[in-house]
């Protein structure tokens, strides 16, 4: 033996996590946790992705050989390594697929906030696409609806709708298998602080104008150009406008708004290539916002910015003639 201490978290060579740290979270994640949610191999995998998540956002983070892994790989190896869950290993395969078709019928619900105006929403980036979409996310078991909305919309945003759900206001849309309802959760100030509890999984938030997010049709043309991609957005945007037109808003309207989103959190990673980040926490003000001095190396390059607001008024110029 040699006298190295290798602790428990250390990488193998390969950069794979060794087999105290896969039983670690085995242990931690899957094995001591209420009996009823080791039922099925569905309820297994959502433990299972808890501790990809712990890994991922944890493990990974202060250990930054430890190699990164996507949620098919991680659970095949804690399967391999974990004594409970090896004899199912050979069945690995379908019990993934089973789990990721159960995944979308799993009904979501979350929320679609208005500002003052009603004018404009708030919509969430996901962390790895580059789609918006409404703050929303699965329920859980015996979850109510409208409870699911105040949690996630919590988790996804920072900010509490408890006191604003009207549990009969809402939008529903079927997409395929599955339910989406989305409460209406209106008149909610553009200075409120928004910022997402959960790590990796929300990259920015931004208030985003409601006519702006008509998806591009041969008659708006400009608005394609402004790269919006959004996520089971426009199927309720019919609806959520019968809404706003029978509502009237706290606020009148501002044609002086910016007509592209405005930003009022991202997330940044603090440098290429390393898993550590910065949460930048803008001013949600909008106004462009104050910055300190940028006086180190590179700087021409870190401040360049598209002035958007110029581009886009000149493309819409282009496009009207
Ligand atoms: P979800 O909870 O499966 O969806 O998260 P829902 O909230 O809409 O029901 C959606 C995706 O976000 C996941 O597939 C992950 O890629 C990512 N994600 C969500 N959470 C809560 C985390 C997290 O805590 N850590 C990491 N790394 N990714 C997450
Ligand atoms: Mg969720």
């Amino acid at each position: 033996m040699s006298g190295l201490h290798r602790s428990s978290s250390a990488p193998l060579k390969n950069g794979l996590p060794p087999q105290e740290l896969l039983d670690d979270l085995c242990s931690r994640f899957v094995l001591n946790v209420p009996k009823e949610d080791q039922q099925s191999f569905e309820r297994i995998l959502f433990l299972v992705e808890y501790a990809h998540w712990f890994y991922e956002d944890n493990t990974v983070e202060k250990n930054p050989s430890l190699k990164s892994l996507n949620l098919k790989e991680f659970t095949s190896l804690l399967f391999n390594s974990c004594d409970v869950l090896r004899p199912y290993v050979a069945h690995i395969d379908d019990i993934f697929k089973d789990f990721t078709d159960y995944k979308v019928r799993v009904p979501v619900t979350g929320a679609i906030i208005l500002d003052e105006t009603y004018e404009r929403c708030i919509l969430v980036k996901g962390w790895k696409g580059t789609s918006w979409s409404f703050p929303r996310g699965k329920k859980n078991k015996d979850e109510e609806d409208h409870a699911c909305a105040i949690r996630e919309v919590l988790e996804e945003t920072g900010f509490d709708v408890s006191a604003l759900l009207n549990k009969d206001e809402y939008i529903e849309v079927i997409f395929g298998q599955q339910r989406v309802r989305l409460y209406i959760i209106a008149g909610v100030k553009d200075d409120t602080p928004f910022a997402p509890l959960t790590k990796k999984e929300i990259s920015e938030i931004a208030w985003h104008r409601i006519d702006d997010l008509q998806p591009a049709t041969n008659e708006v043309i400009s608005r394609g150009i402004t790269g919006l991609k959004l996520y089971m957005v426009a199927p309720f945007l019919a609806s959520l406008k019968s809404w706003i037109s029978k509502h009237p808003s706290p606020l009148p309207p501002r044609p002086d708004l910016p007509l592209k989103g405005v930003s009022i959190w991202k997330a940044k990673n603090s440098s290429i290539g390393s898993n550590s980040m910065i949460v930048e926490s803008q001013s949600n003000k909008l106004q462009s916002d104050a910055k300190p001095p940028d006086t180190g190396p590179g700087k021409s390059f870190r401040n360049f910015r598209f002035d958007t607001a110029a581009v886009l008024r000149a493309l819409e110029g282009s496009f009207s003639t």
